[in-house]
C-alpha cells in the first residue's frame, strides 16, 4: 500500500502531540463537596475542577505571610520532590499559590479562606494561625501519599472552589501525660503534628504526678534527677531539661498550638515529696512510687517552704511558656482537708498571676475563689463545673465518660481503664459540650480538650491505637459545635483510613466506622 505522504504523517503526528499536549494539561474534574475534610469546614462551595501543583508552581506570599509559606512549603516538597519556596511580591498574582493576611473580622483569629481555581490557590486568613489551619486543609485536599517522606508520583490535583472556616470554640485540645509513662521529645512533637492535622490549638502536658516529675526545675534539681528516675511499673522513666522543654513549646508554636503544662497539687505529688524530705509535713522523704493507686499524697500546706517551692516551681515554668496558662492540677487530694485545700488553692492561684498566667485547674478547684481569669476542667463534676460558672469562670470540657481517650473502646481492647465508661468511636463523637452539664452553657464553654492518662500506655503504637480514630471527633466537636451528625461524620471517617495508613498510624479498626465485612475484606486483600 503507498505510504502517506510525508507532510500528511507530519501533521497526523503534530495533532498527536497537540492532543497529548492539551489533554494532559487539562485538569481534572473533582468535587470539592467530596472531600473528607475533618474536621468538617464551616461552608464548602465547589466549582468542579482542580488545581494541579507541579514542580513550576509559583508560592507567592508578603513578609507576613512568608513563615506559613515555608511551612506549607516543608509539607509539599517532600513527597512531591518538588523545590517550592515562597518568593516575596506585592504584584497581583494570577497564577500559582498566594497566602495573603486580610482583615475580616468573620474570620476571627483562626477563620481561614480558601479560594481554589485551576490556575490559582488562594489562601487567607487575619493571622498567620488561621494560614495554618488553612495549610492543614490543603495537606487533607491532597492524596494520601502527600504524607510520604519520600518522593512519590503524582499528579497533585486539588478539588476547585472556596472554603470558608471558622473555628466553633477557641480552646480545642489535647492532653498527654507523661508522668506516669514518659515520652520522648520526638514522642511528643509526633503527638503535636497530630493535633496540628486536626486544627486543635492547645496541648496540655500533665508534667507531673506521683509516679515522676518530668520537667527540670534549676532551682529544685532532685526532682528530676530522683522524682523522674522511675515511672509506672519501674521503669527508668525521664524528663525534658529546660532546653527540650523549650524545643517542645518552638515546635508547637509554629504549628500555632499552645503547650498549657501542668504542676498537679496538692495531691498527685508523691514524686516531689520523694524528692525532698522538706516538702512532707514530717520532714521524711517518701519512697519513689510505681503504681497506679491515686490520692494518696499531698504537699504539706501548712509549711511556708511549701510556697516558697511552688513560686519557684511556676516561676521557672512561667519564664519558658509564652502561652497564658499554668494548670495547677488539684485533682484527686483525698488526703488533703477541705479547709486546708481551698486556702492552699488560693494561694497558688496568686502565684501562678503574680507570674503572669491565668490559672486551669481539675473542677475540685471550683470550690476554691475564682475569678474570670481563672478556667475549670470539668472531668467528673458538673456540681463543681456549676459552681465555676457562678464564681465567673470559664469552662473546658473533658468528661471522662465522654472525652478520656485512656478509656478502652471496649472490654476486648488490650490498653486503657474503664473506670468511667467504655468509650467507642461513636460515643466519644455523640455528645454536645453545650449540652453536656445543665447550667455550664455555650458562653461559659471556653472549648474541649480530650486527655490520654498514661497509667497503661507506654509508647507511641499505644497511643496511637487510644487517639484513633477518636480525636478526629473530638476537633470536630471543637470546631463544628454541634452541627454535626455522626451517621454523616461516620463516612468521611472511613475514609480517613487510607490516610492514617500512609501516616503508618497504628489506628484502631473500628467495626462501628467500618463494619465488620470490610475489616475482613482488609485481611483478604492483604
Ligand atoms: N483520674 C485522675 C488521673 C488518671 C485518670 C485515669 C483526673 C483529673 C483518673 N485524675 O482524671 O490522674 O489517673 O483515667
Amino acid at each position: 500500500m503507498k505510504a502517506a505522504p510525508f507532510s500528511l504523517r507530519l501533521l497526523t503526528l503534530l495533532s498527536i502531540c497537540l492532543v497529548i499536549l492539551f489533554s494532559c494539561d487539562k485538569p481534572t474534574p473533582k468535587d470539592l463537596n467530596a472531600e473528607p475534610l475533618i474536621p468538617k469546614p464551616t461552608a464548602v462551595i465547589a466549582t468542579g475542577s482542580s488545581f494541579g501543583i507541579k514542580s513550576s508552581t509559583g508560592l507567592y506570599v508578603s513578609n507576613e505571610t512568608r513563615a506559613a509559606g515555608e511551612f506549607l512549603a516543608g509539607m509539599l516538597n517532600p513527597a512531591t520532590g518538588f523545590n517550592l519556596k515562597p518568593e516575596l511580591t506585592d504584584a497581583k498574582v494570577s497564577r500559582g499559590i498566594l497566602l495573603s493576611i486580610i482583615s475580616d473580622s468573620e474570620l476571627g483569629d483562626e477563620g481561614y479562606e480558601l479560594n481554589i481555581d485551576e490556575k490559582l490557590l488562594e489562601l487567607s486568613a487575619q493571622t498567620e494561625a488561621g494560614l495554618i489551619r488553612g495549610i492543614q486543609t490543603i495537606r487533607q485536599l491532597l492524596p494520601p501519599e502527600i504524607e510520604s517522606d519520600t518522593q512519590v508520583e503524582g499528579p497533585w490535583e486539588i478539588a476547585s472552589g472556596t472554603i470558608t472556616d471558622i473555628p466553633e470554640f477557641a480552646y480545642r485540645g489535647a492532653m498527654l501525660d507523661v508522668a506516669r509513662h514518659f515520652f520522648s521529645v520526638s514522642d511528643v512533637k509526633q503527638f503535636i503534628d497530630y493535633l496540628a492535622f486536626f486544627k486543635m490549638n492547645a496541648l496540655h502536658l500533665h508534667l507531673t504526678d506521683d509516679q515522676g516529675w518530668r520537667i527540670e526545675i534549676k532551682s529544685w534539681p532532685k526532682l528530676t534527677t530522683h522524682g523522674g528516675s522511675t515511672q509506672v511499673g519501674g521503669g527508668e522513666g525521664g524528663f525534658y531539661t529546660q532546653e527540650e522543654y523549650k524545643e517542645i513549646v518552638r515546635y508547637a508554636a509554629e504549628r500555632h498550638i499552645m503547650i498549657i503544662p501542668e504542676i498537679d497539687m496538692p495531691g498527685h505529688t508523691n514524686a516531689a515529696l520523694a524528692s525532698y524530705a522538706e516538702l512532707n509535713c514530717e520532714g521524711n522523704a517518701r519512697e519513689l512510687y510505681t503504681g497506679t493507686k491515686v490520692g494518696f499524697s499531698t504537699f504539706c500546706t501548712h509549711k511556708e517552704i511549701t510556697y516558697t517551692f511552688i513560686d519557684d516551681v511556676i516561676r521557672e515554668l512561667s519564664a519558658m511558656t509564652p502561652g497564658p496558662y499554668i494548670h495547677i492540677g488539684g485533682d484527686e487530694s483525698h488526703v488533703t482537708s477541705l479547709e486546708d485545700y481551698i486556702p492552699f488553692v488560693n494561694r497558688v492561684k496568686g502565684i501562678v498571676t503574680a507570674h503572669g498566667k491565668s490559672m486551669i485547674g481539675w473542677d475540685e478547684v471550683a470550690q476554691a475563689d475564682l475569678d474570670e481569669q481563672s478556667v475549670v476542667q470539668l472531668w467528673n463534676s458538673p456540681d463543681f463545673a456549676r459552681m465555676a460558672v457562678s464564681k465567673g469562670s470559664k469552662v473546658i470540657m473533658s468528661p471522662a465518660k465522654r472525652a478520656y481517650l485512656d478509656m478502652q473502646y471496649d472490654s476486648t481492647t488490650q490498653w486503657g481503664l474503664h473506670w468511667a465508661a467504655y468509650i467507642e468511636v461513636d460515643d466519644g463523637y455523640n455528645w454536645d459540650p453545650e449540652l453536656f452539664a445543665k447550667g455550664v452553657d455555650k458562653e461559659s464553654i471556653l472549648g474541649v480538650e480530650s486527655p490520654l492518662w498514661s497509667e497503661t500506655v507506654t509508647n507511641m503504637d499505644e497511643i496511637e491505637y487510644m487517639i484513633f480514630p477518636r480525636l478526629p471527633g473530638y476537633s470536630e466537636i471543637g470546631c463544628s459545635g454541634n452541627d454535626r451528625n455522626w451517621e454523616e461524620y461516620k463516612t468521611r471517617l472511613a475514609r480517613l483510613d487510607a490516610r492514617l495508613e500512609a501516616m503508618e498510624i497504628n489506628y484502631y479498626r473500628s467495626a462501628r466506622v467500618w463494619g465488620e465485612d470490610t475489616r475482613m475484606q482488609l485481611v483478604d486483600n492483604k
